[in-house]
């Protein structure tokens, strides 16, 4: 089987027949071939069929009702005590709410979470989960919040719960594979579903982490989820997919991932970016503060647009915010 990954351009001069990438804001005019133990080879889109080229350029569906045409800020809001940057910052309904609306101000999707799933984490009862997250929502929709809202959780009551709330998008860090009743609540639903990747559970997935190729194992990973969630009643235009940088991966394989997330565009859905924070950028920046990784996270979060990621998951929405529009102005001379 071979991999064909688009190499991903931002630069205002394109070559004749260069491509848009995912119908955004990057283009291309070469994919790298990548083979198991095989070295890679570049190959001009010229000599892609018909399909292949169409799948890597075409425009995605609207996800959440926002158009993928642009990148996308989705801030995290953790009504958790012990998530690893902001744990019981916002556990009370009203610092919740506050930190939601202040986010909402730059965001074009609040996640809401009611369980850690950092390395380590405990699992959280159900009932807990879904008494943290779905009022909060339910506040939020009351005060006239019309954000999508997406709930991330492993779990079907608790997604239930959210929707019933108002929550609009399912966002899976198992990809509907640890609640078996998972997949039938949002095909029920018709959900926008976020299918990420993990192995494991969050309690052993540090757990030495083996792959025998990281991009390509991850990606097989995700096209197979893609295709289950298709079997189970969601179609392909309600999903999207997420790499899950920091689940049960190591620093390389975090940067492996990284380096080449263009390759995921080939499964020809929006692709969703979440580093911010996370422990890689720590380690290569020598800061053990989780709260001091914006300016990390925000590197990251630019390197992922710059490779199209359609949505990218953020603390520091403000911030990045800010980092995307200066980034767009400086790479199109201003012109989008
Ligand atoms: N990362 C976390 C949680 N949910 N969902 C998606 N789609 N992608 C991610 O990368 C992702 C996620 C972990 O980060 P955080 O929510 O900040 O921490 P915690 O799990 O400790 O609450």
């Amino acid at each position: 089987m071979i991999y064909l990954r688009p190499i991903s351009m931002t630069d205002p001069a394109r070559p004749p027949g260069a491509l848009p990438l995912a119908g955004g804001w990057c283009w291309f005019s070469h994919v790298e071939v990548i083979e198991r133990g095989a070295p890679s080879r570049l190959l001009p889109v010229a000599d892609l069929d018909a399909e292949t080229r169409h799948r890597l350029s075409a425009p995605r569906p609207d996800f959440g009702g926002l158009s993928m045409d642009k990148p996308r800020v989705m801030g995290i809001l953790n009504v958790t005590p012990d998530s690893f940057s902001d744990g019981g910052k916002f556990l009370r309904p009203e610092a919740a709410l506050m930190q939601a609306r202040k986010m909402a101000a730059g965001a074009d999707i609040l996640d809401i979470g009611g369980e850690s799933t950092r390395p380590g984490a405990a699992e959280v009862a159900v009932d807990e989960e879904a008494a943290r997250t779905a009022p909060v929502i339910a506040a939020l929709r009351e005060g006239g919040l019309d954000l999508p809202i997406s709930i991330d959780t492993r779990k079907a009551a608790v997604a239930e719960a959210a929707f019933a709330a108002g929550a609009t998008i399912l966002n899976d860090v198992t990809a509907l594979q640890f609640d078996p009743d998972m997949a039938a609540v949002a095909a029920r639903r018709q959900a926008p579903v976020i299918l990420m990747h993990s192995v494991a559970t969050p309690v052993t997935m540090q757990d030495d982490p083996q792959y025998d190729d990281v991009l390509l194992d991850v990606y097989d990973a995700l096209a197979s989820r893609l295709a289950e969630a298709e079997a189970a009643g969601i179609p392909r235009d309600l999903l999207a997919i997420d790499p899950g940088i920091g689940f049960g991966k190591t620093l390389v394989h975090n940067l492996t991932l990284l380096a080449r997330l263009s390759l995921f565009h080939n499964l020809g859905v929006p692709v969703l970016l979440g580093a911010s924070r996370k422990r890689f950028i720590g380690t290569i920046s020598a800061e053990a503060d989780a709260a001091k990784r914006m300016p990390g996270s925000l590197a990251v979060a630019l390197a992922g647009v710059a490779q199209g990621m359609q949505m990218i998951r953020v603390h520091d929405v403000a911030e990045t915010r800010q980092a995307l529009s200066l980034w767009q102005a400086a790479t199109t001379g201003g012109a989008a």
